[in-house]
């Protein structure tokens, strides 16, 4: 039978966002190896091919939020704003595939279900949802972290609302119309903080449902010019040079003082003039010790606090809006005009800790003290991260282990590259690798596996996989660096909280980007230290 055919190859690429487009390209057209890639999404964009709802943007400068590696398109691209909207973005990597020519590698609409280690040859066995089975010696996952693990919660009577419903990160193709309707928003995170603003302007009445207020920063589109990208256009290398060592992959530093040592006035002053820039630099671009100490840190957490106290009119709202946590204990939120929203006529806010929700009904929603009204529902409500992605697929490693067994107590890997018990499989921004600023980040890691595979190939190395002691010792200084950074003081997505049941940990480093990548190269240069290769 047809699906009992083997196709050989030399790798797999699962995933067409940033990551999967850029390493497909290496392997193929710089190593010159027959690469496949595969798509579950119609086309290429990753995360930006589902997060189609209103408002939905990039939080990283545009300008920085591209690929750098292809010098002529930087001259060429311009964003239309300062942070991009997700048609942009889809057109971008739309672009890129289609200038270098990358969609003819890709089969679309094709799910990977199971990769299969076959110790003898030392070669995956891949089987997708199309019915194929490839024979490859490397796989590469670019399956990112959030994008199709959707987590719509458990919502008493969900099935019988009347109205539509939409999560955000599966919104349609097609446009849906707003206008005039009554709309409700559960999730205040960075994808209800987007939608929300937009979707006011167009209902005839928007109802948040808030459980855990949010800081956010106003983005300031404005300050973006025809002189700032000509600026930038004319500086891109040195851009670049920043952004690769410095703190999360952006071209900028903190100012290298602490928080209080500076007086009163000085602080006041370099907040109000962050605040003023807007944006994620806000948050990277200030004292350096905001994310490791509570004292820095509850200067710029009153600081956001005050801000939202003087946008927001009615002061009830206000307190509803305000966060108990730290700044920064949470991934930052970049909005337009989210605060201010609060004070349309058509908004209401309720905050479903002092009134939970109960029910939803055929005719909305129903809280413990009275009920609204629907047409749409909306939900804002987050992802599944890292474990959705990669438990979609049934990996099973050496000696049959599979990957939800060997990431039981959390997800695991070397500098985020490679997980012990699965030889010649590489994650791209896996467990234990930066976020940051990702298409730099996802960067660092697609050319260090195409280096590698380079030398692997060159020098006949059949195997190679993560040493299980390097990995434990990594992920040690993993957890010990979110345990002393701010990150520690919340719960989010980042550390698992978000999901019910779901093991606990850290799954991200949240040290110093430029020295993950120092860290990354100097490892390859010293003969792949904490690796083995057989
Ligand atoms: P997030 O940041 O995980 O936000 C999800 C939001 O949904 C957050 O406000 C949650 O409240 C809320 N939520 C989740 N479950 C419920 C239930 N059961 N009831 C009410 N409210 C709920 O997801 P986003 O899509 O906004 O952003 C994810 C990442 O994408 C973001 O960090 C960027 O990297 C891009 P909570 O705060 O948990 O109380």
């Amino acid at each position: 039978a047809k699906e009992r055919d083997v196709t050989n190859v030399d790798a797999v690429v699962i995933g067409a966002g940033f990551s999967g487009l850029y390493m497909l390209h290496c392997l193929r057209d710089r190593l010159g190896l027959d690469v496949r890639g595969f798509e579950a999404a119609g086309g290429v964009g990753g995360v930006w091919y589902y997060n189609r709802y209103p408002g939905a943007r990039c939080d990283s400068d545009g300008f920085v939020y591209c690929y750098s590696w292809d010098s002529e398109l930087l001259q060429e691209w311009e964003w239309g704003g300062k942070y991009p909207v997700q048609p942009e973005l889809l057109r971008y990597l739309e672009h890129v595939a289609d200038r270098h020519d990358l969609r003819r590698s890709f089969t679309f609409d094709t799910r990977v279900t199971s990769a299969v280690y076959d110790e003898a040859a030392a070669r995956w066995t891949v089987t997708t949802d199309g019915g194929e089975t490839l024979s490859t010696r490397y796989l590469v996952t670019g399956i990112g972290h959030l994008s199709i693990a959707r987590y719509v919660p458990d919502l008493p009577g969900l099935s019988e609302f009347g109205g539509e419903w939409y999560h955000t990160g599966s919104w349609p193709h097609e446009p849906v119309d707003l206008r005039g309707k009554r709309i409700g928003v559960i999730g205040t995170g960075s994808s209800g903080v987007q939608c929300i603003p937009v979707v006011a302007e167009q209902a005839e009445h928007l109802t948040v449902f808030q459980r855990t207020p949010q800081f956010s920063i106003p983005a300031r589109h404005e300050t973006v010019d025809e002189n700032f990208w000509r600026d930038v256009k004319a500086n891109y290398d040195e851009i670049w040079a920043q952004a690769k060592v410095s703190a999360s992959g952006f071209p900028w530093q903190h100012n290298g003082k602490r928080a209080l040592e500076v007086s009163d006035e000085e602080r006041r002053e370099t907040y109000e003039r962050l605040w003023l820039h807007g944006g994620v630099r806000f948050a990277n671009g200030s004292f350096r010790d905001l994310v490791s100490d509570d004292e820095a840190n509850r200067t710029v957490s009153e600081f956001l606090r005050e801000k939202i106290r003087e946008i927001v009119k009615d002061p009830v709202t206000a307190e509803k809006l305000v966060p108990r946590h730290p700044f920064l204990s949470r991934r930052p939120i970049v909005d337009t005009n989210y605060f201010e929203t609060y004070n349309r006529d058509n908004v209401t806010l309720v905050d479903i800790r002092a009134e939970p929700i109960v029910t939803l009904t055929p005719a909305g929603v129903r809280t413990a003290e009275a009920e609204y009204p629907l047409d749409v529902l909306i939900l804002a409500t987050g992802f599944d991260a890292v474990t959705g992605p990669y438990f979609g697929i049934d990996v099973r490693g050496r000696d049959g282990l599979s990957l939800v067994d060997a990431w039981r107590d959390g997800p695991s890997g070397y500098l985020g590259l490679q997980t012990a018990g699965f030889p010649n499989l590489f994650t791209v921004t896996g467990p234990g690798s930066t976020l940051g600023n990702l298409p730099i980040t996802i960067e660092t890691h697609v050319e260090w596996i195409t280096d590698c595979i380079a030398h692997l190939e060159a020098n006949g190395i059949r195997e190679m996989e993560a040493d299980a002691a390097a990995e434990r010792e990594w992920m040690r200084q993993v957890n010990e660096q979110a345990e002393s950074s701010m990150i520690s003081r919340a719960d989010s997505w980042i550390n698992g909280a978000n999901i019910p049941g779901k093991q606990r940990a850290y799954v991200f480093y949240f040290g110093h980007f430029g020295y993950f990548r120092r860290l990354c190269a100097e490892v390859a240069a010293d003969g792949y230290r904490g690796f083995v290769l057989r």
